[in-house]
């Protein structure tokens, strides 16, 4: 009989990870999330005793259907699609994958702030485009990224790696407002902790690289936006609903901020006929903030090894709730 553990993989998982996987679980692999795909889920969710995917919601309705589950792997670093309490109320095992994308997610990001101010995104199409004809006159002229202030709201481990770039490679000076303050990068990248108030009236680019929790949906609306400069770049590299879209298209309109670059949206994938889309000064990407061939892989192969310790009864190395390891 094949005794090892039943574990479910709703996501399209590399074949070096998934042969890994394996080797110590019996896998079921929904490589793409749909109807037939869900069916499937459903009818063997009962059996399961771990999970490993990205974004799929795990609640109380869940883990209701689950009796086995021992570990959920989420692979990705944000895990706003768990509810922690009530997947320890169940003695579930939750993990993340910190750290791997670090630095992928920061170079996405300095990438968004130069593309915005820049404007490259507009540039290129300029080019592509044929309208690009007689010499370029001011109208088309971007701002300065170097010696700018930039202001991280959430300075964990992306915040400070963007912090490092934005001090070291463009002399950036940084402003921070976190949950509690982070001396190293003070330290480090001379970084000066701020109210979000302070941060949003002083920064010619504010950067938003929180977790999405209940404390920060909405973190950035009307009041920020109105505070900002006129001059300012919002860039949101966390989740869409830390900020307060419809505030957003408004500043935009109204001229309360410069521009915009977003790689995330409140709801995913966009609407093609988000207000946000038709604004030249707004840059757009699809989530890519991780989404290098190196970091995917290095993710999906994190959240496999959290998958196995967790079923084999080892500590997984990036445990979201201790207390489920202790009690087991
Ligand atoms: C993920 C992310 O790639 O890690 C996160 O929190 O947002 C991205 O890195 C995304 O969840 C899809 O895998």
């Amino acid at each position: 009989a094949n005794m090892k553990p039943k574990v479910i993989a709703y996501k399209k998982i590399y074949p070096e990870v998934l042969a890994y996987l394996q080797e110590a679980c019996e896998v079921m692999h929904l490589e793409e999330w749909n109807e037939e795909a869900r069916s499937a889920f459903d009818a063997a969710l009962g059996e399961a005793e771990g999970l490993i995917g990205t974004g799929l919601k795990i609640d109380h309705e869940l883990l209701k259907r689950a009796p086995k589950l021992k570990i959920v792997s989420n692979i990705a670093v944000g895990y706003d699609n768990f509810d922690l309490g009530a997947m320890s109320r169940h003695h579930v095992m939750a993990t993340n994958t910190p750290d791997v994308l670090t630095d992928t997610v920061a170079d996405t990001m300095m990438g968004l702030i130069l593309a915005a101010a820049r404007r490259i995104p507009e540039m290129d199409q300029l080019v592509k485009s044929g309208r690009w004809t007689s010499p370029l006159t001011s109208a088309q002229f971007g701002t300065d990224v170097h010696h700018k202030t930039l202001g991280i709201v959430g300075m964990g481990r992306i915040g400070s790696a963007i912090a490092k770039r934005a001090h070291l490679g463009f002399d950036m000076n940084i402003l921070y407002h976190n949950r509690s303050r982070n001396v190293e990068v003070e330290r480090r990248y001379q970084a000066t902790y701020c109210t979000l108030d302070e941060l949003c009236r002083q920064a010619d680019f504010v950067c938003v690289m929180v977790p999405l929790t209940e404390e920060t949906t909405n973190l950035i609306g009307e009041k920020e936006f109105q505070a900002m400069k006129k001059t300012a770049i919002f860039i949101n590299g966390s989740r869409g609903a830390t900020v307060d879209e419809k505030a957003l298209v408004k500043a935009l309109r109204e001229g309360e901020i410069l521009a915009a670059g977003l790689d995330v949206f409140a709801k995913e994938p966009v609407d093609h006929d988000h207000p946000l889309l038709g604004m030249p000064n707004v840059v757009t990407l699809p989530h890519i903030g991780s989404a290098t061939e190196e970091t995917r892989f290095r993710m999906a192969q994190f959240a496999a090894e959290n998958l196995v310790a967790g079923l084999q009864g080892k500590r997984p190395p990036a445990l979201l709730n201790e207390e489920v390891y202790l009690n087991s």
